[in-house]
């Protein structure tokens, strides 16, 4: 399952736009996931989760950097998580379910950062791109 051109091309575009401040978004979205939907905390109980943390910038620094990579391999985004697809399924076992309540924060977190870009049509290739990155990170999914 391949991205479609125009869903790529849109998500690229909002990537060079997002420069070095991807991190910056993500770490705003893991604030949100926690504080919205507490559950997802038992997974950084070893974290300090307190608001302006250091542990969860450094985190979302990671995830930044994880979709970042996920943006340059858009033709093949199960190869290119599947050490990421390892971690999260057998050592972490994260809940898949887990994984759409951060993609949502994400999205709303850009919504709020880049109203004037964040059309339904950016939106909806957004909500692609991230739906192929879950896939990959969530075995038997893809
Ligand atoms: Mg995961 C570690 C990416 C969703 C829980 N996550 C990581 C790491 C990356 C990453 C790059 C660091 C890996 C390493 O150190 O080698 N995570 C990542 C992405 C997404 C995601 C791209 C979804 C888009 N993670 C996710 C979700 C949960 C979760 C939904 C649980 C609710 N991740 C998690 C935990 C760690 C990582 C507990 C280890 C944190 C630590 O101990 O520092």
């Amino acid at each position: 399952m391949v991205l479609e051109a125009a869903d790529q091309a849109a998500v690229r575009a909002l990537w060079l736009k997002l420069g070095s401040n991807v991190g910056v978004y993500t770490t705003e979205a893991l604030e949100r996931t926690f504080l919205a939907f507490p559950s997802t905390k038992t997974y950084f109980l070893h974290l300090d989760l307190s608001p302006g943390s250091a542990q969860v910038r450094a985190h979302g620094q990671k995830v930044a950097d994880a979709l970042t990579l996920a943006v340059d391999h858009l033709d093949d985004l199960p190869g290119a998580l599947s050490a990421l697809r390892e971690l999260h399924a057998h050592k972490l076992r994260v809940d898949p379910v887990k994984f759409k309540l951060l993609v949502h924060c994400l999205l709303v977190t850009l919504a709020r950062h880049y109203p004037g870009d964040f059309s339904p049509s950016l939106q909806a290739s957004l909500d692609k791109f991230l739906s192929h990155v879950i896939s990959a990170l969530v075995p038997n999914c893809h």
